[in-house]
């Protein structure tokens, strides 16, 4: 929890963080700028929500959103971060007008979900910022790379503890948003409705014909129209017997993919985080819905 306002004892003592307000002021930068992408910066930020906590191993415990190392090199510059500097600096006025918050961009995942339309993600502070000196930098190789296969995947996912079910779950998140050529090298959006949050990439993953692209970039598929695409991993999910279950079931009940989502993208942000032992569980500043 990041140091109150003031230095008086007193008003420390007074002080309660409102994370309302900036839920409030997180949500009310999505659509200000309908030239950016599809008109949210909604996709965006639950990228970097995911990329801040995806760098969790369990066997070393360490990595995750603890820290916001991602402000500093090398971690700023990891080419699987290209990109993300335009969710860190759309935050950075939040930041300015709330300097108690050391949570913001797990925070800012979170309220993107749900006002995309996608399920109350519980979510609770307890991060710090490290000062530059504070830590050791991870090394690069932590996040998943989108040409690779089902091996990559679990090796990638199963380091931060999740099971096959929940790496499914949490790659429903592409759903939202798209590929950049000038960021990853891969072009375009995986579904027609990329700002808001629903199972249509598992409809689109099942019910599309999928094809290599034709072109000189690196592998990905495209569907007929040549408008939608897919990244090899997101083709294995299908390819691979123990994850086809999981989207075949989330293609056809949009209500388990939201449960199984809110669930696993909440322990994502939570990797690594040293709560404080009283702190409640799961807890949630606002239980919406
Ligand atoms: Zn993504 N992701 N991701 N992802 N992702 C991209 C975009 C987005 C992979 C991946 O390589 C890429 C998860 C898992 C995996 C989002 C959320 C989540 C892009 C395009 C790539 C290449 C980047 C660009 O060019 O801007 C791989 C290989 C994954 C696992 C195997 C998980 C888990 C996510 C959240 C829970 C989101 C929202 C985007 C869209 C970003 C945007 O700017 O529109």
């Amino acid at each position: 929890l990041g140091a109150p306002p003031t230095g008086s004892p007193a008003a420390a003592a007074a002080f309660k963080p409102d994370y309302n307000a900036v839920r409030s002021a997180i949500e009310d930068l999505l659509d200000t700028n309908p030239d950016y992408d599809d008109g949210s910066y909604g996709p965006v930020l639950v990228r970097l929500a995911w990329h801040t906590s995806g760098t969790y191993d369990k066997n070393t415990n360490t990595g995750g959103s603890n820290g916001a190392t991602m402000r500093f090199a090398p971690e700023a510059n990891w080419g699987a971060n290209a990109g993300l500097s335009v969710a860190r600096d759309l935050l950075e006025p939040v930041k300015q007008k709330f300097p108690w918050i050391s949570d913001l961009w797990t925070l800012a995942g979170a309220v993107a979900v749900e006002a995309m339309g996608g399920p109350h993600i519980p979510w609770r502070p307890g991060r710090s910022d490290y000062a530059p000196e504070q830590f050791v930098a991870l090394p690069d190789g932590r996040l998943p790379d989108g040409d690779k296969n089902a091996k990559h995947i679990r090796d990638i996912f199963g380091r931060m503890g999740f099971n096959d079910q929940e790496v499914v779950a949490l790659i429903g998140a592409h759903t939202l948003g798209r590929c950049h050529s000038d960021r990853s090298g891969f072009e375009g959006p995986w579904t027609n409705a990329p700002t808001t949050f629903s199972n249509l990439f598992f409809k689109e993953l099942t019910e599309n014909k999928w094809h290599k692209k034709k072109w000189n970039g690196p592998l990905q598929y495209e569907d007929k129209s040549g408008q939608l695409m897919m990244l090899n991993t997101d083709m294995y999910l299908l390819w691979d017997k123990k994850f086809k279950p999981y989207v075949q079931q989330y293609a056809k009940d949009e209500e388990a993919f939201f449960r199984d989502f809110a669930a696993a993208f909440g322990k994502l942000l939570e990797l690594g985080v040293p709560f404080k032992e009283d702190a409640p569980a799961a807890a949630s500043p606002t239980p919406k819905q």
